[in-house]
């Protein structure tokens, strides 16, 4: 269903209607006027909307809600009590007084308790309601967009954006019309996103332009994202002193250059007093950086830290900092080490506004990868954990991929075995954005799922992918048919392990051919990024052992370093991650490498076909524009993993000379 030319996502009026039926009083009594704010005027406007939509009534209470109107009793009280005591962000419900109320102790509170209802449904007027309070794992729940302003010819206008262009900028400047962006800043906020970065981490020299006079394009975005509680930040390129500033330095040690970052910081936060800061992605893939001037990552994050301090902002600054100019003879360099290397020397060294964001794996937002070893080695560094929605190796949103099933796995890892998680460790969750202007926001329409996914798994990183989904299909899709939902847990659950079958096997990584989509065994395996496989007659998977490799396994605390050392206990998903071995090596499992191979890559085409056959149970159930969507987008998965299925088996096949024993066709 649509509102206005794009899908309303998980908001359909529908979604909102069993709220929008009963009579809701906001109370704001112990706030005053001009705390209030726009995310209340927000959440006013939702409430009055939906009501207006559902026969039901808002009530505006200047005195006791449960009084207020006369004989008027509401279903349904919103309180903003700064006294309340409840954690920023959060909020509390409970069932009184045959009424729903939602307390909490500021506007953003608020916000989520308001979404809280929405998600709930006809359940959220239950007197069996359970009472709770309920605040985010994570106070940075952010997304970064890759969108430049201008079209760029190698990688369009979204790097790495699979849903159109930006939704941001059009014909190289700021969307005349953002009304787009204000609703999908509502859509944000109602899946507990408060951060959006709105420019590419390679910042290209128009993009840079809005640190400076095109500033007042972000001032609009701003304007847009202000009233769903959601603060917007900038990536910015650390030569902007120069570029920008016309001095002949970006040395981070030298005055002027202080200077300039903290007169452009003030100037922004004129314009933009709740601006949350700079996303920086210095001396890696060719963006400029400290290294120039001999300084470290530290001392460059640490002056740009210092311009924000004074007005609350912080720096994401990127840890994917690697050599993109490796020799691949040289088996002993390892882009994986790089991250490490680099920053954990640096722990204690940042500023307390500086955030390290660190991807989640050592490489590169791999299907499967080991989680990053820097993530348990920086404990006096506030870090961030970085994911992507945007589907770059994960079948460019031409494939189902259902991502929280792999987010759950990286945010619950135990990096020391002892109970503590990655979410204890990563303060921030960040993660690249996957919209684009294309009219289901994220060309797959199932897709809509990661976007949701992240924002409430950043929430509470607890809650289950399958739970998730169903959370997310009741919204999207209320009041249909429950063959939808089990069509939509039969295509999506599992996703992910499919993708992952037909695909690079065992946590080798890469074997994707240009622009990252579709089977290209060898295409990076004589480039110079750093991501081999080192197949030959003999074998396949690289050595990261201390013993006999690159010694990346020692970068882990134990008993990780341990286990992935030792062939006897690596895990099979990351055995080609850690040890180059015999094709015939026998996994835990019982199959050897290259059986493994040919097994999964039959089964996981074959599982292809099934989802494609079940979502024509559909047909008729959902809207035809997004049935057909998903069905031409399932003939082109169908296809693709056939593609990689025959690619990889065959190149197994030919290094091998090892047949299958299924006797499937090796060619
Ligand atoms: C890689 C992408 C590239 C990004 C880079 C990054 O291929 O487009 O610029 O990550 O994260 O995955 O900076």
């Amino acid at each position: 269903m649509s509102t206005s030319g794009w899908h309303a996502a998980w908001l359909p009026d529908e979604a909102l209607a069993p709220l929008g039926r009963r009579v809701t009083a906001v109370d704001l009594t112990v706030v005053s006027a001009s705390g209030a704010g726009p995310v209340v005027a927000a959440v006013v406007a939702e409430v009055r909307a939906a009501t207006e939509r559902s026969g039901g009534r808002l009530v505006l209470a200047d005195d006791d809600v449960t009084a207020a109107d006369g004989d008027v009793r509401p279903d349904l009280v919103l309180v903003l009590d700064p006294d309340a005591g409840l954690p920023a962000e959060g909020y509390a419900v409970e069932r009184a007084d045959g009424a729903t109320r939602v307390t909490a102790s500021d506007d953003r509170g608020l916000l989520y308790g308001f979404f809280h209802v929405v998600r709930l449904g006809e359940g959220a007027f239950d007197d069996a309601l359970a009472a709770g309070t309920h605040a985010p794992a994570h106070a940075v729940r952010m997304l970064d967009h890759w969108d430049n302003v201008d079209v760029h010819d190698v990688m369009g206008q979204v790097e790495r954006g699979y849903a159109g262009g930006s939704l941001f900028y059009a014909d190289g400047r700021l969307r005349p019309d953002l009304r787009r962006v204000g609703a999908y800043a509502r859509l944000l906020a109602a899946s507990g996103v408060n951060r959006v970065a709105v420019n590419n981490v390679n910042v290209h020299r128009t993009e840079a332009h809005l640190l400076t006079d095109r500033l007042g394009d972000v001032v609009r975005l701003a304007e847009q994202f202000r009233p769903w509680g959601i603060r917007v930040h900038l990536a910015v390129s650390f030569a902007a002193p120069m570029t920008l500033g016309g001095l002949d330095t970006c040395d981070p040690f030298d005055p002027a250059v202080a200077d300039w970052w903290a007169d452009t910081a003030r100037r922004v936060y004129a314009a933009i007093p709740d601006f949350g800061g700079f996303v920086v992605k210095a001396d890696s893939e060719g963006q400029p950086g400290p290294f120039a001037y001999g300084r470290t990552h530290a001392d460059g994050a640490n002056v740009l830290a210092r311009a924000l301090a004074p007005f609350g902002g912080t720096v994401h600054w990127r840890a994917f900092v690697y050599d993109h100019h490796q020799d691949w003879r040289d088996r002993k360099t390892d882009r994986a080490r790089a991250a490490y290397d680099h920053f954990t020397p640096l722990d204690g060294k940042f500023d307390e506004n500086v955030v390290v964001q660190v991807k989640f794996g050592p490489l590169d937002f791999q299907v499967r990868e080991p989680v990053s070893p820097v993530l348990a080695a920086m404990p006096r560094t506030h870090l961030a954990l970085e994911l992507q929605v945007t589907q770059e190796y994960t079948g460019h949103q031409k494939h189902v991929y259902y991502l929280p099933e792999q987010w759950s796995e990286i945010l619950g890892w135990e990096p020391w075995a002892d109970g503590r998680t990655v979410s204890d460790v990563a303060r921030d969750v960040v993660a690249v954005s996957n919209v684009g202007d294309d009219r289901f926001w994220t060309g797959h329409p199932l897709a809509q799922a990661n976007l949701y996914g992240f924002g409430r798994l950043a929430w509470d990183p607890a809650l289950s992918p399958s739970d998730l989904l169903d959370e997310w299909v009741g919204l999207t899709f209320p009041g249909a048919d429950a063959r939808v939902r089990d069509v939509l847990r039969d295509v999506v659950l599992g996703s992910r392990a499919t993708y992952e079958q037909y695909t690079a096997p065992l946590g080798v990584c890469f074997m994707v051919g240009p622009g990252h989509y579709g089977p290209g065994v060898d295409f990076y395996e004589y480039s110079p990024w750093g991501t081999y496989h080192f197949a030959d007659r003999d074998g396949i998977g690289v050595d990261r052992t201390r013993a006999s490799g690159t010694g990346y396994s020692g970068q882990y605390p134990e008993p990780w370093a341990s286990t992935y050392e030792s062939l006897e206990t690596c895990p099979d998903e990351l055995l080609l991650f850690f040890h180059h071995v015999p094709y015939t090596h026998v996994l835990h499992s019982g199959k050897t490498v290259v059986q493994h191979v040919y097994d999964t890559h039959t089964d996981g085409a074959a599982r292809t076909v099934e989802m494609a056959r079940r979502w024509e149970d559909v047909d008729g159930l959902v809207e035809p524009a997004l049935y057909e969507r998903v069905g031409e987008l399932l003939a082109e998965q169908v296809r693709s993993a056939g593609e990689w299925r025959d690619q990889v088996r065959t190149y197994f096949w030919r290094h091998s000379g090892v047949p299958d024993a299924r006797g499937g066709p090796l060619y």
